[in-house]
């Protein structure tokens, strides 16, 4: 059993348990699944906020099957739930060869889980032999800057911060030039989330872009919207917004491990096609877990493995 499906499941035991105890007590009675079990199971994973759309397509091939057991069910849902997402797996995109760093730009809205992303992903990549250096481009609130800082310490990452209020495309600017000059492999730009002054945010995130694009003579390789998993299919309008702004490539699903909703992955796959890079299982800097449709199929449906 793989440990990052293990990691999975368990950041993923309150969507399961509350898309599968429901179920318990019929299926107690009666192995093989019925017109009024299928019922349940659609009630369940809408409730998983899979949305109306995916369910169907999920359940109507199994509603005409006669005598199946509930173990077919569960292998049934999660061989299609792996075949819908795993066009959704992604690696971080390279840049070519001698072009400079690799600038990969988080954005998102307010405590989606940016700067702890970021956080997370420098030590991933640091870990992975990469030289890591993070921009503190959240000027707007000195926290932001030191929550950063403190992060970067103690995961032993450099770090290019200004000071609170700072101009966040000047930041920017001094850290791809640093990692140039010092010869980094990877920038992660860390920035401002906040939804209230929308309009001057997405200035300021499409300025940020423009700076890395002067500089690198091409934007950021990934502009990365980190989504908490918990809005479920409100972050399809997240998405669209963060889009407009800076061209989103791809997607880091946070707080799965908190939430009752973690099978909103699928709609969102559904509406966006923008590919997922990572998902987060917790706040610890080790939680952060590559995105894999099978370990999200397993974690999400149960079954096999041992059991819900
Ligand atoms: N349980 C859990 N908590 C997470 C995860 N990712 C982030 N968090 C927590 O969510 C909270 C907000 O995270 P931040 O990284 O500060 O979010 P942000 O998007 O940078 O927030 P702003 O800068 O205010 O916009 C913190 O308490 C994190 O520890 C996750 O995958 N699981
Ligand atoms: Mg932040």
């Amino acid at each position: 059993m793989s440990p990052v499906w293990e990691r999975l499941r368990k950041g993923l035991d309150r969507t399961r348990q509350a898309l599968w105890s429901p179920l318990e007590a019929s299926l107690a009675e009666s192995r093989t699944v019925d017109a009024q079990v299928i019922e349940q199971v659609e009630e369940m994973l809408l409730a998983a906020d899979v949305g109306m759309e995916i369910t169907e397509e999920l359940l109507v091939p199994l509603r005409d099957r006669r005598a199946l057991a509930f173990n077919e069910l569960r292998h049934e849902l999660r061989t299609k739930v792996e075949a819908l997402l795993s066009p959704a797996e992604h690696t971080l995109r390279q840049p070519p060869p001698d072009s400079g760093p690799a600038v990969y730009m988080f954005v998102g809205v307010n405590g989606s889980g940016k700067t702890t992303t970021v956080a997370k992903v420098g030590r991933k990549l640091a870990f992975e032999g990469r030289k890591v250096l993070l921009a503190a481009a959240d000027t707007f609130r000195a926290a932001a800057v030191e929550q950063l800082t403190d992060l970067a310490r103690r995961s032993d990452l450099k770090l290019i911060a200004h000071r609170a209020g700072a101009d966040p495309g000047a930041v920017v600017h001094d850290a791809v030039e640093h990692a140039h000059t010092q010869g980094y492999d990877v920038v992660l730009v860390d920035t401002a989330g906040r939804l209230q002054t929308k309009r001057p945010l997405m200035e300021e995130l499409g300025k940020v872009r423009r700076v890395v694009e002067r500089l690198q003579g091409r934007p950021p390789d990934e502009r990365i919207l980190v989504v908490d998993a918990s809005v479920g299919q409100n972050a399809v309008s997240q998405a669209h917004l963060f889009h407009e702004a800076v061209g989103v490539t791809a997607l880091a699903m946070t707080k799965l491990d908190g939430t009752a909703k973690g099978g909103a992955i699928l709609p969102i796959w559904h509406a966006l096609h923008i590919p997922i890079l990572w998902v987060g299982v917790g706040g610890g800097m080790d939680e952060l877990e590559h995105f894999k449709a099978a370990a999200y199929a397993h974690a999400l449906i149960g079954g096999e493995h041992g059991g819900s």
